[in-house]
């Protein structure tokens, strides 16, 4: 029977859904999701194993969600956006994903011309329909306007968030590709280490707890990560900016730290599914998004390739 497959780039704008759609499709928590723009900022794969049922396709999606594309102005957003362009490459098929209460700004059309250049073709999804009211009077005029702006093989409108819209989504894209290999084995939805996966939850408490440049000036490494027979003992470093940065983080007598460590620590044994002590640490790391040596350090997969490498004479 027909097996099709291939890799699939989510496309789009901060905040427009992209981590939201991801997790939805492969039905797992893969990428933290928050209202704040930019808070993915690695390529995150997710694998869509679909069986093959009467009257659907059976295949395999390699889905690659990326961080949102903008501007960038530090060594951080610059390693984003190159982590937008090798999620491209190689792929099939490009889903660009609007925020469609959103007016078309030049962003966007910065984010269409990507897209178009890459001369992959490309499915435009409508995100977040479920906060038009009277949607369909108020859809078929935005899909008009937007098909005048490029080919898409496919307009599809649907809400990640509340999952309407996504079987038509996921049953075009199977039609789309082509035959081909099951890439990765059956058991498998991604291929972040968990290490990272781990370092993520973190950030998102801080993300969910901290506002205005705090989150944006923090990042997470896992420096110790043990697995006993009944509990899992992680420490992990939170990098910030600044000594006041810190003291945000902290919070009166350690209250922040422990917040953040709290809820972290719940999502980590779910995901393990394994009792965790987590300890927290924060460190001042001054300016380190416009380190590019240091940016290069977060990226698990340059750390994956050194510890592969060995250590070198
Ligand atoms: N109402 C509504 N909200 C949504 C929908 N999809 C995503 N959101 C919300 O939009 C916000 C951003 O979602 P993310 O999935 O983090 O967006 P993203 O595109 O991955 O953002 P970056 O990683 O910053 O590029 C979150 O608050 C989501 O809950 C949707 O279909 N409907
Ligand atoms: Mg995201």
């Amino acid at each position: 029977m027909a097996f099709h497959s291939g890799f699939v780039c989510i496309l789009g704008r901060p905040n427009a859904g992209k981590s939201t759609l991801l997790n939805a499709l492969v039905g797992e928590k893969l990428a933290i999701i928050s209202p704040k723009p930019q808070t993915t900022r690695n390529r995150i794969l997710g694998i869509i194993h679909v069986p093959k049922q009467k009257g659907r396709l059976g295949g395999q999606v390699v889905l690659i969600d990326t961080p949102g594309v903008h501007r960038p102005d530090t060594s951080l957003g610059r390693k984003m956006m190159a982590e937008v362009r090798e999620a491209m490459v190689g792929c099939e098929l490009v889903l660009l994903i609007v925020d469609v209460t959103r007016r078309f700004t030049r962003e966007d059309h910065f984010v269409l011309e990507m897209a178009k250049k890459s001369g992959t073709p490309v499915f435009l999804l409508l995100n977040k329909i479920d906060l038009l009211r009277g949607t369909k009077e108020k859809l078929l005029p935005i899909i008009d306007e937007y098909r005048k702006l490029h080919e898409f093989r496919e307009v599809i409108p649907l809400s990640a968030r509340k999952h309407e819209g996504l079987e038509v989504l996921l049953d075009k894209v199977l039609r789309f590709l082509p035959e081909g290999p099951r890439y990765f084995p059956e058991d498998q939805i991604t291929d972040q280490p968990v290490r990272f996966m781990v370092a993520e939850i973190v950030r998102e408490q801080v993300l969910v707890e901290t506002e205005e440049e705090v989150p944006y000036a923090t990042t997470v490494v896992i420096e110790q990560f043990e697995e006993g027979t009944k509990v899992t003992r992680i420490a992990a470093m939170i990098y910030c900016e600044r000594s006041g940065q810190k003291g945000i983080l902290v919070g009166r007598g350690g209250q922040m730290l422990k917040k953040i460590g709290t809820a972290a620590r719940l999502q980590i044994e779910k995901m393990l599914g394994k009792r965790v002590f987590l300890e927290l640490f924060v460190k001042v790391r001054e300016n380190w998004r416009e380190s590019h040596e240091f940016v290069e350090e977060l990226d698990w997969r340059r750390q994956v390739e050194r510890l592969a490498g060995g250590v070198k004479p």
